[in-house]
């Protein structure tokens, strides 16, 4: 990115902030928590921190928040984030007690750990001690790597920060606030669903609420490198003698020409910039060797930055992605996408993914598989996928939670949309292995939804101008053996995802062979087809439910796909079972969406095979 496009992105999320203020002043407050965020570290998982992961007390509060919201909706801070303690004997004060209460695991979710709170949507208040040792000239942060879906956050008893959305990181100061020897946080997290959320009330998949990800605190000098973004500078064209690393370095609280160093000795590179009135450092360098890159060769290089005190080493690869005519390029090399959709749930022990086995299990599936890409649904992930990603050489798209219906007509959603957008692109932009931003699934086309998306898609487009734009549009009514998408918003897209339940929802199977398909003339990724199965209920082929019928449709879908001549990615839902509490076919479902090419214990179907040979053999789809 240019320095003035990173200035404009820069002054446009001011704007967004000022705007969601003021959106705010006029809201009911529930509904709109969340204050503008001051700072979100970049490449937390590259720096010393001190976790605060573990047992942390909790108590469960009153639905819907008794002890968290005051009547008139303003968040209390003078209720269980006080911490205090009560009085067994003498005065009566206090009816809460965080010191004697159980504990639930960070990171992870309340559902998977406590039956009783299996299908609690509500409020959950979390309690840790932490020791701390602050010196002078530096700053503390309570990293939060993710909580569902609304979190609160009180340093010894003095509110940090508020945060809205439940797959994206925050960090809430604690300079000042937090002094030598022992201290505590307390975390009220409301995974309420608000018609205004993202995503709003109704979704497909299940709702784990807590604190889902990693928690850290973490010391960093009082000017210090919170957001970097290294790329191979992309031009107007593709070009193989490119050696050029760009991108930009922000220093917070720096004064106008401070020195920043980049250095990737590997590469040959090195540079110093100078930050500007907005701690922005700008910066370009050729590198005197540069592998770029790739599934086929996941090269990372150790990238040290330093400013002042402060420095950091993150692992970034360089590579070239984009769009030409109807083809996907990947430094320069026509590409098809051999994809699998997956939810963040861990296959074996449910819940949320958060652990590097957790991650390691999927890795091996997606290996197995044969597969070179992952669509990352239906929001961000744990940043341990896109690390490893990048060390395995996987693609991915990442995507925020606009699925379906969400409140369009709304400029606060919208609002929050950007900041969502933001915190998304900021964690992940330096991880090679992300080549699509999704804005969204399968909304509903009318023009106040195609506005609001395609200035969220041109957002995405100016915050990153390195990669491509996407979203899953749904499937179009049956028009006879025509399948048409003419929705307007893929204007918007550098790639459009078609998804279809061509054998599943709508027609059989075999009906899938005479089907055509008009859409854009753009690169197109079939971003979700597929059927259920149950693992080990075997049938007929056109006996639903069973292993046989799954394969059946997607042995059609080939057929199908094959007179689809911008087809370049094809991404099956889903890789495994996931639960999803709207799903209650008893013995059939019990809770699982059940399109999984893997069973919820990790068995895998008929159909893993069928995918695992087609991805080896190369058989579905051309790359031009
Ligand atoms: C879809 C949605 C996905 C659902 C899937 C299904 O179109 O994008 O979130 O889970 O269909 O199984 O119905």
């Amino acid at each position: 990115m240019t320095s003035s496009s990173k200035h404009t992105a820069a002054l446009r999320f001011v704007h967004y902030s000022i705007a969601l203020a003021l959106v705010c002043l006029g809201l009911a407050r529930p509904a709109c928590s969340q204050k503008p965020f001051q700072t979100l570290l970049v490449g937390i998982d590259h720096r010393t921190v001190t976790s605060l992961n573990g047992d942390w007390h909790y108590l469960v509060d009153q639905s819907p928040g008794r002890a968290l919201y005051k009547t008139n909706g303003d968040i209390n801070d003078s209720s269980y984030a006080m911490n205090s303690h009560p009085n067994i004997v003498g005065q009566h004060n206090e009816e809460y007690d965080f010191s004697t209460a159980p504990t639930l695991k960070v990171p992870g979710d309340w559902n998977t750990q406590v039956p009783q709170l299996f299908n609690y949507e509500g409020v959950v208040w979390y309690q840790r001690d932490f020791n701390a040792e602050p010196r002078r000239g530096t700053r503390t942060f309570i990293h939060v790597g993710a909580a569902n879906y609304r979190s609160h956050v009180w340093v010894n008893q003095k509110r940090v920060c508020d945060h809205e959305g439940g797959y994206t990181p925050f960090d809430c100061e604690a300079t000042g606030v937090i002094h030598k020897g022992s201290n505590f946080v307390v975390i009220a997290v409301d995974a309420t669903r608000l018609v205004d959320g993202i995503p709003s009330v109704g979704f497909d998949w299940f709702n784990y609420g807590g604190i889902t990800r990693d928690v850290s605190l973490v010391t960093v000098p009082s000017v210090f490198i919170d957001d970097y973004d290294v790329h191979l500078a992309h031009g107007a064209k593709y070009d193989p003698a490119n050696a050029e690393l760009a991108g930009y370095v922000h220093v917070l609280g720096a004064a106008v020409g401070t020195p920043v160093t980049i250095d990737i000795p590997e590469a040959g590179a090195r540079v110093t910039a100078k930050t500007g009135a907005d701690g922005n450092a700008p910066f370009s360098v050729k590198a005197s060797s540069l592998s770029l890159w790739s599934p086929e060769s996941p090269k990372l290089y150790k990238v040290n930055l330093a400013s002042g005190d402060d420095k950091l080493t993150d692992d970034i690869g360089f590579r070239d992605i984009r769009v030409d005519g109807t083809r996907i390029l990947l430094n320069g090399k026509a590409i098809f996408l051999q994809g699998v959709n997956m939810h963040a749930e861990n296959p074996i022990r449910g819940g949320r993914t958060n652990s590097d086995e957790d991650v390691a299990t999927i890795f091996g599936y997606l290996k197995d598989m044969n597969a070179n890409f992952v669509r990352l649904a239906h929001y961000p992930h744990d940043e341990r996928m896109e690390r490893t990603a990048d060390r395995e050489g996987i693609m991915v798209w990442s995507e925020i939670p606009n699925w379906q219906h969400i409140s369009f007509d709304k400029p606060e959603v919208y609002v929050k949309d950007v900041l969502m957008l933001r915190e998304m692109i900021r964690r992940d932009r330096n991880k090679a292995s992300v080549i699509l931003w999704s804005v969204s699934n399968e909304t509903p086309n009318n023009p106040t939804r195609t506005k609001f998306l395609s200035d969220l898609a041109n957002e995405a487009r100016s915050l990153d101008p390195t990669r491509l734009i996407t979203s899953a549009i749904i499937g179009p009514k049956p028009d006879g053996e025509l399948r048409v998408n003419d929705d307007a918003f893929c204007d918007a897209l550098d790639v459009v995802g078609q998804n279809e339940y061509v054998g599943w929802y709508e027609s059989k199977p075999e009906d899938a062979d005479k089907i055509i398909w008009r859409l854009p003339q753009k690169p197109v990724l079939m971003s979700e087809f597929g059927a259920e199965a149950k693992y080990g209920n075997h049938g007929a082929v056109n006996q639903r439910w069973t292993e046989e019928q799954q394969v059946n449709v997607f042995a059609h879908q080939f057929v199908m796909f094959s007179k689809i001549p911008q087809l370049r990615g094809t991404i099956p839902w889903t890789l495994t079972d996931f639960r999803s509490p709207t799903r209650n076919i008893p013995k059939l479902q019990d809770g699982y969406n059940r399109k999984g090419l893997i069973s919820e214990r990790g068995e895998k179907k008929q159909a893993f095979q069928l995918f695992q040979k087609a991805y080896k053999e190369h058989t579905i789809g051309k790359a031009d």
